[in-house]
């Protein structure tokens, strides 16, 4: 491993957050509980259980606001969902696109999902339902900078701790988002859609769902050669649900929220109590294939 890897399996960046956290908190508003600060200053949450993350909400309240696309630049609006109480401190945070002619709604299940859990979520609204995926890229990143910059939630943001995700030609977009961004903690592209096969210049912890059954964006041409084609150097990993269309992140998904939840959990909060759920990963019949660059012994 190259010691000047952004995302080292080591605890080094844990390490390096500690440090800075130590010299934040002299001057930050927010209370850091003492229970977490001591191993990771990020660590939000009780102990993670199968359970809670199957759960259709997670265990903090959220509350939401839509944002007008008149009242931002680089992305059309959305919906902000944020955990409700501060005690905790602040969180990371996540924006999401949907996917070609689709609008937030067609995943909005997954904003209180997540956030619930500890994030602050953006779904975003594109420019145009047609936008290609570098430009739902582009605006994945000006919906961050939008969150951490302007909006009313961005004191409760940490603004080293962002990622994103979306579906289909919005998960193609994730992973413009990713490539470009380095800085990014993770990504998670489902049943993700992109003409672009390589994306070898990807150093962020990337899960990648994708769907045995998709016919349009089928995993033999999209999400296997994506995932293939990240270095085996970054965190990646890859889940094939059993038989999903390309359609799957459009209702309710147990499994896609229990690791997209694990895998924002392990790399944004640097929290390690979730290394559970990603080595090995899930199995059962909704899964047909995990693959993953967890250590091998
Ligand atoms: C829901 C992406 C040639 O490409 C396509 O036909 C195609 C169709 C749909 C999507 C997509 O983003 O679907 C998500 O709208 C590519």
């Amino acid at each position: 491993m190259p010691t000047t890897a952004t995302h080292p399996r080591t605890p080094v960046r844990a390490l390096v957050r500690l440090a800075v956290a130590a010299v934040l908190a002299t001057g930050g508003a927010l209370a850091v509980p003492s229970a977490a600060a001591a191993d990771n200053p990020y660590q939000r949450g009780p102990a993670p259980t199968v359970a809670v993350l199957e759960a259709s909400r997670g265990p903090f309240a959220t509350s939401s606001y839509s944002v007008s696309a008149l009242s931002v630049t680089g992305f059309g609006g959305g919906v902000v969902y944020y955990p409700t109480s501060t005690a905790e401190g602040t969180f990371g945070a996540v924006a999401i696109s949907p996917g070609y002619t689709a609008t937030w709604s067609s995943l909005s299940w997954l904003g209180p999902r997540i956030a619930s859990h500890g994030f602050v979520v953006i779904g975003i609204e594109t420019n145009t339902l047609l936008d290609q995926p570098d430009s739902r890229g582009r605006q994945l990143l000006a919906a961050l900078d939008y969150l951490v910059q302007r909006s009313s939630v961005r004191g409760r943001i940490d603004a080293g701790r962002l990622a994103v995700a979306g579906h289909s030609m919005g998960g193609g977009g994730s992973l413009e988002a990713a490539a470009a961004r380095p800085s990014l903690q993770a990504a998670v592209p489902l049943a993700p859609w992109n003409l672009d096969k390589t994306w070898s210049g990807v150093r962020v912890p990337t899960l990648i769902v994708g769907g045995e059954s998709d016919s349009i964006a089928p995993v033999a041409t999209h999400a296997v050669p994506f995932y293939t084609s990240i270095p085996a150097s970054s965190e990646k990993a890859y889940l094939e649900l059993n038989g999903a269309s390309h359609f799957f992140p459009q209702t309710v998904n147990t499994p896609t929220a229990r690791q997209t939840v694990a895998w924002l959990k392990r790399f944004v909060d640097d929290d390690t109590r979730y290394e559970q759920f990603l080595c090995p990963g899930p199995s059962g019949s909704a899964v047909d294939e995990y693959r993953n660059t967890c250590p091998s012994s």
